[in-house]
């Protein structure tokens, strides 16, 4: 298996989630070098309502990420990472990821390639994005989550902090299809009237959220599930659950110090919120950003970042 493949459901890779096994299987401590090729690009995307959008991605050339996202990392705390990125999208961008210094900060120029450079850093979830030109790279779609995993093969979200019995990445996103229309056909656009009209949980909108692995959370009652959600949109996501409370274990790689069980926990832009959710009760509940156009599809509902968990 190759150590990139396994951000898809669960821990222990894709068998994982649905199999019913909830026994982790350690990994050795032996820093590897992981080679990812992102191409930055143009993509026309169909939403729920039929209507096709122009949009931006990072698409991994040698994998994908969860759900219907194109690109995602799982390293481990050491790991030399090498991430070339060819540009072909219609201007500059640089390749960024807020607690990761990257062996160079220049951009890429359009038609031409560079290789960002790091040593993977402390446990924890980070997302990549384009830096160069505002909010407009991620809320065109140029981001990705990156998980990176103790060096001591442990299943903590971070070093001395909570065990989980399995995981989820949730990358929470959002188009304003006035934004996609403008830079379509090259026009400028100010970031400030955004309202978007579509929502994503990992590329994807329900129903067909219940429907993929990475985004029907599939839990045992009992277990501590960690979810990691990555704001990579352009708006706040309130995400709120039914049926179970959960513990905030961080906020951008920080430890919550206070921790009150919640059933709303506030994931900011730009942020990664790590939580654990005890599997409290068996059942079938929602999960979804409590801000209600987002869990429609242009006004269509329900649709959006709307999630199931499932749990027996
Ligand atoms: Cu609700």
């Amino acid at each position: 298996m190759k150590r990139r493949d396994f951000l898809k459901a669960g821990t222990a890779g894709s068998a994982f989630a649905l199999s019913g096994l909830t026994t982790l299987v350690p990994r050795l401590a032996m820093a590897a070098t992981v080679n990812v090729n992102l191409v930055a690009e143009g993509a026309y995307k169909t939403m729920a309502d039929g209507v096709s959008l122009f949009t931006w991605q990072f698409r991994d050339t040698g994998g994908t990420g969860p759900g219907a996202l194109t690109s995602g990392l799982v390293v481990q705390e050491g790991d030399s990472v090498n991430v070339t990125v060819t540009n072909n999208v219609d201007r500059s961008i640089r390749f960024s990821m807020d607690g990761v210094s990257m062996s160079t900060t220049s951009s890429v120029s359009p038609g031409s390639s560079r290789t960002y450079s790091f040593t993977a850093p402390a446990a924890g979830t980070y997302m990549y994005t384009d830096n160069r030109n505002g909010e407009i790279g991620r809320a065109m779609g140029l981001a990705g989550p990156m998980v990176v995993m103790p060096a001591d093969g442990s299943s903590r979200l971070y070093n001395g902090g909570p065990n989980f019995d399995r995981q989820y990445t949730l990358v929470m996103s959002d188009f304003d299809d006035r934004l996609n229309s403008a830079v379509e056909n090259g026009q400028s656009y100010n970031m400030a009237n955004y309202e978007p009209n579509y929502y994503f949980a990992n590329g994807l909108a329900y129903p067909d959220t219940a429907s993929d692995s990475d985004t029907l959370i599939t839990m045992g009652v009992g277990e501590d599930v960690a979810i990691r959600f990555v704001n990579a949109g352009a708006i706040t996501y309130p995400m709120h659950f039914h049926g179970y409370h959960v513990n905030v274990a961080t906020r951008n790689r920080s430890p919550e110090t206070a921790v009150i069980s919640k059933d709303t926990v506030q994931v900011e832009r730009d942020e990664c919120v790590d939580i654990i959710l005890p599997v409290a009760q068996s059942g079938i509940f929602p999960l979804h950003t409590h801000y209600v156009p987002g869990v429609t599809a242009n006004g269509n509902y329900p649709n959006g970042g709307l999630i199931l968990m499932s749990a027996a």
